[in-house]
């Protein structure tokens, strides 16, 4: 064992100290919970995580923008197989998240975790530690609001990927839509041809400084981790109590992240690659590592695209796939939202029935879709898929998930960036037939 260790400490010395950050942010964070700390120290411990948080996040708007013109424009001389890995990535997003959200109604529907109404135990009254969430919720409600169907939910993301404003999206981290801009500039400068050169130099050039501030951060992460952790743990109402009487659903859902994040991926990864599905736990730990730290796949973003490139994907292919599949293809979103709202309808007795399991696996993978890469992300576009089953007069229950979330949060966010992780290997593995390997001179 001593020798396994000084050998990880020897060849992934970031890795064990990022796993160090979070084993430290769990013990310090249930030890300090205890201490009632001030909202003033709880900001003073939170400093270092919520500046890793912010550089992290600053990074992905550029990266975002460079990464997809820069994949676009070095994919030019093989357009046409471009539409062929466009349709492959888009074939494997829906798939693997509607397979997500079918594990997960299978699991909540088999271990039942709502029986015994654990709801009605927690005090939710004025004053109460929930309450404060539960007004986090209800600001939520409202904005959520504006979609009151499925269908109009759908058309909100379509709409979102268009947006009217270019500097509105980038100062709304409206992702889609920045991502449309950057396809759409890729796409006009690669048929440009020579004439472009320079400026695809310059994006490339960008990305490449974009890569650098990366690593340098990616080495303060574990500090940051353990500041992250502590807080959320501090800040999270009656732990334990909500530990004891959600246990059966915080078991439901890691049942299912296990399963879909450790046997289903690895699984579809094998059947497709013939490969060892090992090697990609291996290449993308780091980016598992800082999914679980910072709770966002957005800001693990920067990282992930690092794993994938060291791990020898082909640029082109990790800068059009990761992109997009970190806004749209979460996978751990959409087990957790129809887990959730399946709970939610057993904990208050309410009978779905195979039409209203039908529209939550629908509105689940809408919502996931829908969902931004960041923190308790998917507890807010949850909001849809509970009103789409008329279940939204229980939105107050999640305010009481809300103080195991900083937890589940962080397990589904590993398992979207692990969708990620496998989905560009096995397309870059693919790709590989379809598109010509990169001329030198093109990346000049
Ligand atoms: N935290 C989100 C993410 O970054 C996932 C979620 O909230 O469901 O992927």
């Amino acid at each position: 064992l001593r020798r396994a260790v000084r050998h990880c400490i020897q060849h992934e010395p970031l890795l064990v100290a990022t796993l160090a950050g979070v084993a430290v942010g769990i013990v310090l964070g249930v030890g300090l919970s205890f201490a009632n700390l001030s909202p003033l120290a709880l900001e003073i411990i939170g400093l270092p995580g919520d500046l890793l948080m912010r550089t992290l996040k600053m990074l992905v708007l550029p990266l975002i923008t460079a990464s997809v013109m820069a994949g676009v424009c070095a994919l030019r001389q093989s357009t046409a197989d471009m539409g062929k890995v466009a349709r492959y990535t888009l074939l494997y997003y829906f798939t693997t998240t509607m397979g997500a959200v079918v594990l997960g109604i299978v699991i909540v529907n088999i271990i039942k975790p709502g029986r015994g109404s654990p709801f009605d135990q927690f005090d939710v009254g004025e004053g109460s530690c929930h309450a404060a969430n539960q007004q986090k919720v209800a600001s939520h409600t409202s904005s959520a609001g504006q979609h009151s169907s499925p269908v109009e939910a759908f058309l909100g993301v379509i709409k979102s990927a268009f947006p009217d404003n270019i500097f509105q999206a980038a100062a709304t981290m409206n992702v889609l839509g920045i991502i449309t801009v950057s396809l759409l500039m890729g796409a006009a400068l690669s048929s440009m041809g020579a004439e472009a050169g320079p400026m695809v130099s310059l994006i490339n050039i960008f990305n490449d400084a974009i890569g650098k501030i990366v690593n340098w951060v990616i080495w303060t992460s574990p500090i940051g981790i353990a500041s992250l952790i502590i807080t959320s743990i501090c800040r999270a109402c009656n732990l334990g109590a909500t530990l004891v009487a959600l246990g059966l659903f915080i078991l439901a859902v890691l049942l299912g992240l296990l399963l879909w994040g450790f046997i289903v991926l690895p699984a579809v990864y094998y059947l497709t690659t013939r490969r060892n599905p090992g090697q990609v736990y291996k290449g993308f730990s780091q980016a598992m590592a800082t999914a679980f730290g910072t709770d966002s796949s957005n800001a693990t973003l920067p990282i992930t695209m690092r794993s994938a490139i060291t791990m020898g994907c082909d640029p082109r292919i990790v800068q059009f796939f990761l992109p997009l599949g970190t806004t749209v293809n979460m996978n751990g979103t959409a087990l957790y939202e129809a887990v959730t709202v399946i709970f939610i309808a057993q904990a208050h007795g309410v009978v779905l029935g195979a039409a209203g399991t039908v529209i939550v696996a629908l509105t689940a993978t809408l919502a996931a879709v829908g969902a931004a890469g960041i923190p308790s992300a998917g507890l807010v576009t949850m909001l849809m898929v509970l009103q789409a089953v008329e279940l939204e007069q229980f939105a107050g229950d999640i305010a009481i998930i809300l103080a195991v979330d900083w937890f589940l949060d962080r397990c589904r966010t590993v398992v979207n960036v692990l969708g990620d992780s496998f989905g560009t290997v096995i397309i870059d593995h693919h790709a590989r037939k379809w598109v010509a390997p990169v001329a030198v001179e093109s990346r000049s």
